[in-house]
This record gives C-alpha cells, structure tokens and sequence, in this order.
C-alpha cells in the first residue's frame, strides 16, 4: 500500500494565509485600499533603489514581502488558547515570546504564533498575535462571572476544524485534500458575525468594564480584528493613507525613522463603526435590535533588523527616555513633539550596517558572495573574510512584536479613553500553563539562525579545493 504523502505545513500556512487576505479583503473594503497603497510605495521604493532589490533577491526575501501579512485576534479562555495553539501547529505556526499588555492598561496578554526557522520563514512569515483576555483584572465580580458564563457556553471551532487538528496530530500531518478542507475549517473561526450572542444591556456593561471584554465575550468567535501588510516605506505609506481619505493614527510606533531600519515601525487606521445585531431578550426567540461595534482596523508595517539582547536593551533604554520626556496624546496634539524627542534620543543607536554588527547590536547573517563560492580559506575572522570580498552579511529580519507599540495599537483603535489602570501583573506561567506549552524565546533563535549561517560559511570555505 502507498502512503500518500503529506502536504507541508508550510504551503498549508500561505493557502490559509491567502484564503484569510481574500475573506477580509471581503469584510473590509479599507484593507484593499491599503494593500494597493502598500504594493505601490513597495514597488517605487524597489524601482528607485536596485541595489536593496538585488540584496533582498540574493537572500531569497523578495517574493515574500508582498505576500506577507499579520493578524490578531483576541480569545477568551485557556481552553481556546490551547486549542488555537493546535490548530497552527498544523500550519508550522508556533507561539514566541511573551507580551504583558496589562502594563499598558489592556488587560490581555499575548503570544504570536508564527513559522520558525528560516526556510518556512522565506516561504511565509504569517504570524497571528493573538491574545487571551485576562478576566481576573476585571473588578466587578458578577460581570466577571456573567463573562465566563458566555465564554465558556460558546465553540469557536468547528467540528471538522477540531476532528482535522486531531488527524493531524495522530498521522504527523494532512493529506492535500484534508488540508485544504482544515484550512476552509479553520478560517471559520476568524470570521467576523454582526450577530453578538448577548443583549444590548450586557453589551454596555461589558463595554463599560472594557471595550476589549465587550469585543471579547460578546460574539460567537474570534474574528480576525486586523491583517497587516509589510511595507518598505511606512512613512511613504503614511502620507499617502492621508491623501486616500485614510486617516491614520498620529504617531507611528516603534523606532524614528532610520537609514537603516531596525524592529518594527507600526501604524494603523482607526477601526470602523459597525453594524451588529443584539438579542432583543434573554432566549432565543426574542428577536434582534440593531447597535454598533467598532473593532476591526487596518494597519501597515515596516521590519528591521533584529536586535540582539544588548540592542533590544538599548532600543528600550531609548524609548522609555523619549517617552519620558513626550508621552504620545491618544488625540495626536503632541504627535510633532513625540516624534522629534524620539529622534533626539535616538541619535544614540548607531545608524549603519557594520556599527551595528560590529557592537553587538544587531543580527545578520553570513552569505558566501560569489566570489567566496569560488574560494577557500582558513580564516575564520568575519572582518577579514568581509575585506577579501569572501562572504556578506545580510540583516535578520526582525518576526516579532514590541509591548509598547502592541499597547499603542490596541489603544488607538479601542478608542482614545480605553486606556485604565490595571495592576501591571505579567503572568507568563500562567499563560503557558493555559496555553499547554512554553512560549519560544525571540533571541535564541535569531541566534540559532545566525550561528548556521556562519558555520555553512566556514565549512564551505575551508573544504579542500579538489
Ligand atoms: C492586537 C494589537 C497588537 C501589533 O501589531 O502590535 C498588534 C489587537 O489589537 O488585538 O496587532
Ligand atoms: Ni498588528
């Protein structure tokens, strides 16, 4: 008998990845906008600079750019999280890092499933943020309980979504055939229904507790609240957002804008007022009456380099040091002054390739260069093999997601007041306990991936000319 051989979860994650663009495309007009804006200001910035075209081709990253997106959802039980993290592992998605948003006075924390290792990385990068709602921050006990009730009465997975997720865990993988059913199953979970499952009453009560636990509890599923872009320009991409009607929000978070980009530099639209139906009563006879939602947004990004330990230190350092001296206004009133006291503080990071390399700061990888193809040495001193012409470094991109700009996005599109003070409480054993597994570390494994790039180089370099 022949087996029939698996498909990967890599293509499995761009036809899902695919599959989620088209649908919100169809939920958001807003976002189709955007993807043109963006595809446009990428190909000028590629037109106008052939030499960062021809870098991101010898890496093998052009082609994943304009495919590449990332989305967010919000879940609101351990339960849901556990399964959500089994149901990207299908897609060779997994969780890395931690984010504690509580600080920020959202009271979720937060994870990003995403492909690890540069090989699924290059084919796509889809990554989901995705948060869990963390109802003990809410001080009303009889909403907290009325809250858990709803979550725990609600699936956001489909029968087959849960029935493929266990074959694939059992077989080591899916079939073409039941692999293109998961991902029809499984986008499922990320629509958006403008029926809520409370009443206008609760609504408001859950609304006033938070916008977020109104979002949260009050549908019957997790709908994708935002898919982002990437774009080579954010601040070209800004402006244009302007003249296209958009409006975007006033600061763009993350680094200034640099010769060199590191991070992510993040900005997004506010969210769209939407219809939704309510229950008129408790029951299910009881009819609907109409209200509104806001929740779903657009947003664009740009990606930097990613910073070692000592460099993420230093962008913090720096942040906070701006952010002493202008905290950014949820109305945009101090939008110029922010943005200037960011730059100021920022002169301190060095700004280009080999400063960042050679301090520490930054990750990059080593490529043999044509000519390094050709040749052999012993030398192992990445100054010298550089100055021979042997081998290049080329910047790691950054795949992850900053606290403080996360904080910022979630604020701009919950609405300029949703900000409270929650206890800052990070709890990432709790979040792993509910998650049913560690989150990865972001640094080990942009470590990982530059120690292979350095040991390929070397070996190849010092193998014996026949
Ligand atoms: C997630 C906000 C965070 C980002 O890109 O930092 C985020 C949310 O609003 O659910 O998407
Ligand atoms: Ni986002």
């Amino acid at each position: 008998m022949t087996s029939t051989p698996f498909c990967s979860p890599d293509a499995i994650r761009s036809q899902f990845s695919a599959a989620m663009s088209a649908m919100y495309r169809d939920e958001v007009p807003a976002y189709g906008a955007l993807l043109k804006l963006v595809a446009e200001v990428n190909d000028q910035v590629l037109r106008a600079d052939p030499a960062q075209r021809a870098r991101l081709a010898a890496s093998d990253d052009l082609d994943r750019i304009s495919e590449e997106r990332h989305g967010a959802i919000r879940l609101g039980t351990a339960a849901e999280l556990a399964t959500m993290r089994r149901l990207f592992a299908v897609m060779g998605m997994y969780p890395v890092g931690y984010y504690d948003l509580s600080e920020a006075g959202v009271p979720v924390h937060a994870t990003a499933f995403r492909p690890v290792g540069e090989a699924a990385l290059k084919r796509n990068p889809f990554r989901v943020f995705t948060s869990l709602l963390r109802l003990d921050l809410i001080a009303d006990e009889g909403l907290r309980d009325a809250a858990a009730s709803l979550l725990a009465a609600r699936d956001i997975f489909t029968p087959g979504c849960r029935a493929l997720i266990e074959k694939a865990e059992a077989q080591g993988g899916l079939c073409d055939t039941d692999a293109r059913q998961f991902v029809t199953e499984a986008l499922e979970t990320f629509r958006w229904h403008p029926r809520a499952s409370v009443t206008a009453g609760m609504y408001g009560r859950l609304h006033e507790a938070h916008r977020l636990i109104a979002d949260v509890v009050s549908f019957r599923g997790p709908h994708i609240n935002h898919l982002t872009p990437r774009t080579l320009d954010i601040d070209a991409v800004q402006s244009g957002m302007a003249a296209r009607g958009i409006a975007p929000k006033a600061v763009v978070e993350g680094p200034p804008t640099r010769k060199v980009p590191i991070l992510l530099r993040q900005t997004s639209f506010k969210a769209l007022e939407e219809a939704v139906d309510f229950r008129a009563g408790e029951g299910c006879e009881t009819g609907w009456e109409t209200g509104t939602h806001t929740a779903r947004f657009g947003e664009i990004e740009q990606r930097g380099v990613a910073l070692t330990p000592k460099g993420r230190a230093l962008y913090d350092r720096l942040l906070s040091e701006a952010r002493a001296k202008c905290r950014p206004a949820a109305d945009g009133s101090n939008a110029g002054a922010y943005m200037a006291a960011l730059e100021d503080a920022f002169r301190a990071f060095p700004d280009d390739e080999d400063s960042l390399r050679r301090d520490g700061l930054a990750w990059f990888t080593w490529a043999l260069t044509d000519k390094g193809l050709a040749a052999q040495s012993a030398s192992r001193d990445p100054e010298a093999l550089a100055a021979e012409g042997l081998i290049r470094f080329d910047p790691v991109v950054y795949e992850d997601f900053l606290p403080v700009s996360a904080a910022g996005i979630f604020q701009s599109n919950l609405g300029d007041n949703a900000a409270q003070n929650f206890t800052a409480s990070p709890s990432q054993q709790r979040f792993e306990a509910d998650l049913g597994a560690p989150v990865l570390n972001e640094f080990a494994h942009y470590e990982a991936i530059v120690a292979a790039s350095r040991t390929a180089c070397l070996a190849a370099l010092s193998r014996a000319v026949a």
